[in-house]
């Protein structure tokens, strides 16, 4: 894709601190196409004859993320189909990439991203939300245990992206542990300035 051509917000945060949340507000504002990287997985894991269902569901579980070029290939076709089907080029891309490996892949292969919104949030916050959302949600890793290992992982392997975008003056950060409402107001200005 031509990053001249094409917009790309990446969206990152920790486990639970708001990125789908965000993301839909953003959508129902702006003329955005949301792809969750999480949401795509669990797509795939579920989808009939898939190769990678097994793996991406083991995984899951344990918090650890899936082999980049199963989510590449995803996102990848996600934006295509984005692209052709509704002429959408503008693409909020929520929890990816969360490893160095799949930044730098992402940056080579595909297009540069305009700018990294990180949702900053304490964990204890975030893992309230997580254990309220776990009543309901059925997902496979809201439960104390994958929770831990997601927050693990967040720390040691999704932490260094961040930094890494940090060094080339592409993160703009918000602190997302108010009411959804507020974090949205601050969320609109940062996306407003950025693009503008
Ligand atoms: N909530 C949200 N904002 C709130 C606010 N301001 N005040 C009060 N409550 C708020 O929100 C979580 C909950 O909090 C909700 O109930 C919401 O109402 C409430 P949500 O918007 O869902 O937060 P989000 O950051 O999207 O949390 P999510 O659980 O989706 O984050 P994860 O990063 O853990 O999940 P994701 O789906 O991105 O990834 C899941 C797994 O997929 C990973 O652990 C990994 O195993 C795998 N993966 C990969 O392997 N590779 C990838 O590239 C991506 C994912
Ligand atoms: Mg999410």
């Amino acid at each position: 894709f031509n990053s001249e051509d094409v917009l790309v917000i990446f969206v990152l945060g920790g486990p639970g601190a708001g990125k789908g949340t965000q993301c839909a507000r953003l959508v129902d504002e702006y003329n955005f196409c949301h792809l969750s990287a999480g949401d795509l997985l669990r797509a795939e894991q579920n989808r009939e004859g898939s190769e990678a269902g097994q793996l991406i569901k083991s995984f899951i579980k344990e918090g650890k993320i899936v082999p980049s070029y199963v989510t590449l290939k995803l996102l990848e076709n996600a934006m295509q189909e984005s692209i052709t089907q509704n002429n959408n080029k503008r693409f909020l891309i929520d929890g990816f990439p969360r490893q160095m490996d799949q930044a730098e892949a992402f940056d080579r292969d595909i297009c540069q991203s305009r700018f990294i919104l990180f949702l900053d949030c304490p964990e204890s916050t975030m893992e309230q939300r997580l254990l309220k959302r776990a009543e309901t949600s059925g997902r496979a890793d809201d439960n104390v245990d994958s929770i831990r290992k997601r927050f693990n992982t967040f720390v040691t392997t999704s932490m260094p992206v961040v930094d890494y975008y940090k060094q080339q003056n592409k993160v703009v950060q918000v602190d997302c542990t108010a009411p959804v409402d507020d974090v949205y107001a601050l969320v609109k200005a940062a996306v407003n300035k950025q693009i503008a």
